[in-house]
């Protein structure tokens, strides 16, 4: 079946023209999330910080598809003032993928997770993605059960994701084992360290490590020709200038773990409580760090589709068979 669909005039989706016309001629397109924008970032800059992840990908030569629902349609990107919409707007709702169709027939203005953005974005034609960190499985999901959409929607959308790894909110020795049990492709960007978001180096290591673009389009186009509908995810570490001090970190993390058992605070709620808890508890700090994460993630996919996108069809079908 093809689900494929890139037509603009879509019943329910809405792609920008400027995507639009990149898809059509294959050109290099990189899908950003919302939740990000909306629930990852305080609001009195959100829109702003989304313009500049925008921009990171222009800059490295893509078009940039920021992801959103706004009065009952799917949005690949998004203009002004969608874009401060989502930012600045209250009543946004983190939308998962269960939460669309909801979301939609409501009409209500939804922000995107990791999830639903790459499976919006591989429905309309966009193979690369990026963002700040996945979600993955939460400490104490022996009690709680809570694992993120994310996983189980990575394990059946075939994107490539760039992001910082995951938070040290998560269990991530739990999240890797997770991560191998769907068969979701890691592979480190310059590292064999899995990154930990704020920090370069979680401590659990990788086995594959990349070093450039052109490495990972080999690898996409690998992938590809043997119709792989897992993702891809690369692990960039967050720029070695921009990581959080290591003390203030671990210390914020036990705060903020402890704050979130006294709030009783669950479900979907859980990652967008710690966020705030650090950006508030860190005089900026865990905020810079993520801005600038973010913004390194937005160019290195933008690199990635670049490279993707200049691969000819001969060297794909060489690179598969060699
Ligand atoms: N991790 C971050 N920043 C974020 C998120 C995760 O460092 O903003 C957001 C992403 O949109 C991710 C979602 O897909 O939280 C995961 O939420 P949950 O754990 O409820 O599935
Ligand atoms: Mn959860």
């Amino acid at each position: 079946m093809d689900t494929h669909d890139t037509d603009d005039t879509d019943d329910i989706v809405t792609i920008e023209p400027a995507v639009a016309a990149a898809l059509a001629s294959g050109s290099p397109v990189v899908a950003l999330e919302s939740t990000i924008i909306s629930h990852g970032l305080p609001s009195d800059s959100s829109a702003r910080i989304g313009r500049e992840i925008e921009a990171a990908v222009t800059e490295s030569g893509a078009v940039p598809a920021t992801v959103a629902l706004l009065d009952g349609r799917v949005r690949i990107g998004l203009d002004e003032a969608s874009l401060e919409r989502i930012a600045t707007d209250q009543a946004v709702a983190k939308a998962s993928i269960r939460d669309l169709g909801v979301v939609l027939a409501r009409g209500a203005l939804g922000a995107t997770t990791v999830a639903s953005t790459a499976y919006l974005a591989q429905r309309v034609g966009i193979t690369v993605f990026a963002t700040g960190g996945l979600g993955g499985v939460h400490r104490g999901a022996r009690e709680s059960w809570d694992e993120s959409a994310d996983l189980l929607a990575l394990a059946s959308t075939p994107v490539t994701v760039v992001c910082a790894g995951v938070k040290s909110i998560l269990d991530v020795p739990a999240t890797l084992e997770r991560l191998e049990t769907l068969s979701i492709a890691v592979v480190g960007y310059r590292t064999h360290a899995f990154p930990g978001f704020y920090v370069r180096d979680s401590a659990a290591r990788l086995p594959w490590r990349l070093d450039s673009p052109r490495q990972v389009a080999a690898v996409i186009a690998c992938r590809s020709r043997l119709g792989q509908q897992q993702a891809l995810i690369v692990a960039n570490p967050i720029p070695e200038r921009s990581e959080m001090d290591r003390e203030l970190h671990d210390h914020t993390l036990a705060a903020a773990l402890d704050a979130l058992d006294q709030a009783g605070v669950e479900g979907r709620d859980v990652t967008p409580f710690l966020l705030a808890y650090f950006h508030e508890h860190t005089a900026g700090r865990s905020l810079t760090a993520n801005v600038a994460l973010v913004l390194n993630n937005a160019r290195l996919a933008g690199h990635i589709a670049v490279a993707a996108a200049a691969r000819p069809a001969s060297a794909r079908r060489s690179t598969a068979t060699r």
